[in-house]
């Protein structure tokens, strides 16, 4: 009896420990999953040659970044070769106030900048490797401290994109899979002794650098496949060198791709690129959204996304609970290619009517309808706000809501952007929406409905759906 009681009390102490530290995670990455839209950049030395060596079209996945490794196809550019770059890098017309107010008006919340990308190259100046933004290259300015202070005067987070894996400057650094490369042995092997060489000499302290110099708030770390250089070890050193200085600084799950226990080391999910997934999950997650096909700016890359699609993936990411990281490619001068200036501007104009539906809402309650997503928010007086982000509406167009109860009479659903009341009839526990005869937007409309009723509370944690929140079948 004494034992059983025992178990029990033991039981029932873990389950308020284990509570109170995921409720601790929450709070600590509230700011970032309510953000819902933030901006992720690639600037860096490969924002020159933009996806072109010599004339020629850079090979493979085309990602402009790669070009060290895909430029002068099949065979790769030298490493010195490569370098020189440095040496003409001089963006004069970047101006971090102009990015920064650009995000800001297009409703981005956060900024994340490639402050290491794979090619090694620091955009700070580092005083771990000389071959940094400073003391490389005639510019002479650093790109993170300017963009620090723009993004503190915008009230933007600020965070870290830092290649740790992948580093084609050090020599200990991990280089991509001999397989997939069809060059001559241009990169030797790196063996477990020479990483860690690199990982304790330059991935650690700048690391820590960045975070004494600039205190960020979040870091996205990369892989994208299990590695045998990046070891459980090696993922909890670089955990701890960010948490010994900021607890609540967030890191990213692509620290370590692919290992069993990732998620529950870090703080959020990072899919796959452009991976949009169907449904959501259990933590905090984000898709990095390309704006063309590559992610470092390619002047030969014409597969520029329409906005109407950004606008749909953010609501589609929003509705399961997740973030969209629009990426956008400088030019080697420092603007921004004139497609991402126009698209900014679009999805800022649809954010500043409809950002009430995407801002800190909930995930839907409710199965995804065909029209559509749902969003959702549960008011302090008890009642619930539902936002139908119709996909392509037309005029008179009839829409299902479909509840878990019948709905009363007093629902009256509007047009978030004009206020339109619209027609509206119950069908049992199904609610049908008449949409307006003047279709508002012709890619997304939001109507508004507020239930007199809270449709969901707060359960223990269901697979698939972000914060805990589960339908109530019957109140
Ligand atoms: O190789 C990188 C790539 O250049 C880019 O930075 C993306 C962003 O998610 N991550 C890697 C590929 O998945």
């Amino acid at each position: 009896m004494k034992i059983k009681r025992i178990i029990i009390v033991t039981v029932c102490l873990i389950q308020s420990i284990l509570t109170l530290a995921q409720s601790e995670v929450e709070l600590k990455t509230k700011w970032f999953s309510d953000a819902k839209l933030g901006m992720f950049v690639h600037f860096g030395l490969y924002s020159i040659p933009a996806g072109e060596w010599n004339g020629q079209r850079m090979g493979r996945n085309d990602y402009a970044e790669w070009i060290h490794i895909q430029g002068n196809w099949p065979y790769g550019v030298k490493k010195k070769e490569y370098q020189k770059l440095a040496k003409k890098f001089n963006p004069i017309k970047f101006n971090a106030d102009d990015w920064i107010k650009s995000a800001k008006e297009a409703g981005i919340k956060y900024f994340l900048i490639t402050a290491k990308h794979h090619d090694g190259f620091a955009l700070w100046p580092s005083k771990v490797s000389k071959y940094n933004v400073v003391d490389a290259t005639p510019f002479k300015r650093d790109i993170l401290k300017e963009l620090a202070i723009a993004c503190e005067k915008y009230e933007i987070s600020l965070g870290f994109y830092y290649s740790h894996w992948q580093d084609w400057e050090h020599n200990g650094g991990a280089m991509p899979d001999h397989q997939t490369i069809k060059s001559e042995p241009l990169y030797p092997e790196v063996s477990d002794n020479d990483f860690e060489a690199y990982w304790q000499e330059k991935c650690i302290p700048q690391v820590k650098e960045l975070m004494d110099t600039y205190k960020p708030k979040f870091f996205w770390f990369d892989t994208w496949r299990r590695s045998p250089q990046i070891t459980s070890k090696r993922v909890d050193q670089l955990i701890a060198t960010v948490k010994n200085i900021d607890s609540t600084c967030l890191v990213n799950s692509r620290i370590g791709a692919r290992m069993p226990d990732i998620e529950d080391k870090v703080d959020y999910i990072s899919m796959g690129d452009n991976h949009v997934p169907k449904k959501g999950r259990t933590k905090t997650w984000e898709t990095s959204f390309t704006s063309q096909n590559s992610w470092g700016y390619h002047k030969m890359d014409f597969k520029w996304k329409p906005s109407e699609d950004i606008i749909k993936v953010l609501v589609q990411n929003a509705a399961h609970g997740g973030n969209l990281q629009l990426n956008i490619g400088p030019k080697g001068d420092g603007t921004f290619p004139k497609p991402n200036v126009r698209r900014l501007k679009e999805v800022g104009a649809w954010m500043s009517v409809n950002g009430e539906a995407i801002y800190g809402v909930d995930p839907s309650p409710i199965d995804d309808p065909e029209w559509g997503y749902i969003t959702s928010k549960s008011m302090s007086n008890g009642n619930t706000k539902l936002f139908l982000h119709v996909f392509n509406p037309t005029s008179g167009q009839e829409i299902e809501l479909h509840l878990p109860y019948a709905p009363s009479t007093s629902v009256i659903p509007e047009m978030l952007e004009t206020g339109e009341k619209l027609f509206w009839y119950p069908d049992r526990k199904r609610l049908n929406i008449v949409m307006p005869h003047f279709v508002v937007d012709k890619n997304v409309s939001v109507v508004v409905v507020k239930l007199q009723r809270n449709i969901y509370k707060k359960t223990e944690s269901v697979k698939g759906q972000n914060n805990n929140l589960k339908i109530l079948e019957k109140e």
